[in-house]
């Protein structure tokens, strides 16, 4: 069977390749390696797939990534069908793995030649640009050098492990525009700054952190440096159902502040938006001034 054919021919679906989980281990921590191999033994291979999700609104309060269906829920829902044929047929083990993943997913799929990591750290589709979510099927089967077939159907052999990593204009506007100056060298992210983890994050923030979250209207995520990015510049709009129909694009502290952490998973069922319940939402909302 050729894996890469039927992940290719799946809607949602822009670029698809596949790297050696033994060239990926280069890039990950011991105790990631490990927990890879709780997941699958012997991995060997990791099959990647982009999904692309641009719906071109720009305003509310939610990043974009977070408007629409939880990514983890429509990759797992498009993967596992794929993975469970893939055990059937070749009786290997295959689990699929989506960000909350020990696999290093923006290396994976630059070994496997998906696409290239621009100065912030992100993947760029050929297409797409750089709104597109990584998914992943880890599995214990051989690895094949394979071309990986990019979103405008070219076929192209992935890079050498040696070669450059950070592989874009390299024209310093994602660095220069970050509202926190969290980009540094090499697509590193400071996390102590990043908005996007400020915005999500649970712990208490310092003054310098509560300042950065006020230099934005956002209140879940950030799209910074992507929105200057010139490799995003007109990028098509997904054509991925999940993420640009019933959007969400902002909260009020109505909509979440009598909520119980059940009740706000319920209401807010399958969106990303919900995994450290309504805590960091509200307090952002208050802290930029949305209460009356
Ligand atoms: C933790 C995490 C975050 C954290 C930290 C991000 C970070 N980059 O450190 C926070 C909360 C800030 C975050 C934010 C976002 N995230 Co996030 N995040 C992750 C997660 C779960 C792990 C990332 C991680 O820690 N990687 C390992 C670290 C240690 O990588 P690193 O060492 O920094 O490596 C980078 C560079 O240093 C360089 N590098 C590494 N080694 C070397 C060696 C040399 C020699 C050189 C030159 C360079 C180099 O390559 C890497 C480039 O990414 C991944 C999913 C996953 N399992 O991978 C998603 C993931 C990266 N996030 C994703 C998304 C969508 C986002 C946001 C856009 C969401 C938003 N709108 O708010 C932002 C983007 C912010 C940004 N510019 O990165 C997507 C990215 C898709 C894409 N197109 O690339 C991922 C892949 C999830 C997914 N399955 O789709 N994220």
């Amino acid at each position: 069977m050729n894996i890469l054919d039927i992940l290719y021919a799946q809607d949602g679906i822009s670029s698809v390749g596949v790297c050696e989980f033994d060239t990926l281990k280069d890039y990950m921590s011991l105790s990631a390696i490990e927990k890879s191999y709780s997941y699958c033994e012997n991995a060997h291979s990791v099959y990647v797939a982009l999904f692309p999700y641009f719906n071109g609104l720009k305003s509310g309060n939610l990043s974009i990534y977070a408007m629409g269906k939880d990514y983890h829920t429509v990759i797992y829902d498009i993967l596992t069908p794929i993975s469970e044929q893939i055990e059937r047929k070749t009786g290997s083990k295959s689990v699929v793995l989506v960000d909350n993943s020990p696999l290093n997913e923006t290396q994976a799929a630059r070994l496997a030649g998906v696409g290239k990591i621009g100065e912030n750290g992100l993947i760029f589709d050929k297409k797409y640009g750089s709104f597109v979510f990584i998914g992943t099927i880890l599995t214990n089967l051989e690895f094949k050098q394979m071309p990986a077939i990019l979103s405008d159907n070219t076929h192209i052999v992935p890079p050498s492990k040696d070669s450059k990593i950070i592989d874009c204009l390299h024209c310093g506007l994602c660095k220069k525009h970050c509202l926190a100056n969290a980009i540094g060298d090499n697509g590193k992210i400071n996390c102590e700054k990043c908005l996007s983890d400020l915005t999500q994050s649970k712990k208490d923030l310092s003054k310098e952190q509560t300042d950065l979250l006020l230099k934005h209207n956002l209140i879940w995520g950030c799209d910074t440096c992507q929105f200057v990015c010139p490799q995003n510049k007109n990028v098509p709009f997904t054509e991925n159902k999940s993420f640009t129909q019933d959007l969400i694009n902002s909260l009020s502290i109505e909509d979440i502040e009598n909520l119980t952490r059940k009740q706000f998973n319920e209401k807010y069922k399958d969106r990303a938006f919900t995994w450290r319940g309504t805590k960091p939402l509200i307090r952002n909302l208050t802290l930029k001034g949305y209460k009356i």
